[in-house]
């Protein structure tokens, strides 16, 4: 690895799941840039931005000129390359139990919010998309409720905030997006405010709202 600062490009699309390495970029104090795709236009299918990320998805960042993809690999790299972050926890097992967390947020989690945004990608009869989202909304409510149990008297995930409570963070907000309501589960809902207090959430939220404003369309 360079031991110099690295150059660094986050490819992102606001609200998207690309948000949870810029917030954690931030909370590193990294110097970064960004690249907005614009995912509405469907510029992730761009020649361009598939040769960063054949998946066409966000976020890709681009380290030295390399693109690495996909969340966990993402915050475990900006772990190795922050450690004053703190952003995984230290202790092996609590290591290797975050980066259980990590993988369930990318392979469970979010595989259940994709179908409410884009019913028509996961079935493509006539009349389905309520349907679809009413499947992932019955898997989402399981999940917060696993969650809940996980969290309930804590106030991070471990003893001290990880990116795991950023990603769990973005998780829970996409579902309020979704209109699951979060009342019923008193420690996510907690733990939510408790990320979203946080100075690089705070920032975050002004960066898309101004990104929103600008690309507006
Ligand atoms: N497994 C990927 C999932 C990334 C992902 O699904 N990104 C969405 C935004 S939240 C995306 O770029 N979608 C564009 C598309 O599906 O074409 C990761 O965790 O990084």
């Amino acid at each position: 690895m360079n031991a110099s600062a690295p150059k660094l490009v986050l490819h992102y699309a606001p609200i998207a799941c690309s948000m949870v390495p810029w917030i954690c970029l931030t909370e590193a104090g990294a110097a970064f840039e960004t690249v907005r795709v614009d995912l509405k236009a469907g510029q992730q299918m761009s020649a361009e931005f598939l040769r960063l990320n054949p998946k066409h998805r966000v976020p890709v960042l681009v380290i030295d000129g390399e693109p690495l993809t996909e969340n966990v690999a993402i915050l475990q790299w900006l772990d190795r390359r922050f450690p004053q972050a703190a952003l995984m926890p230290t202790e092996p097992m609590a290591y290797t139990r975050a980066t259980s967390l990590l993988a369930w947020f990318a392979s469970g989690i979010h595989p259940a919010l994709t179908p409410n945004a884009l019913p028509q990608r996961f079935c493509d009869l006539p009349d389905s998309a309520d349907s679809v989202r009413r499947c992932a909304q019955k898997l989402l409510v399981e999940y917060l409720a696993i969650a809940e149990q996980r969290l309930a008297g804590r106030d991070w995930f471990f003893d001290a905030r990880t990116c795991v409570d950023i990603y769990f963070y973005w998780c829970l907000r996409r579902m309020q997006q979704f209109g699951i309501d979060l009342a019923p589960y008193a420690a996510c809902s907690a733990h939510f405010a408790r990320v979203q207090a946080r100075p690089a959430v705070q920032s975050l939220l002004a960066f898309e709202a101004e990104t929103l404003r600008a690309f507006a369309h």
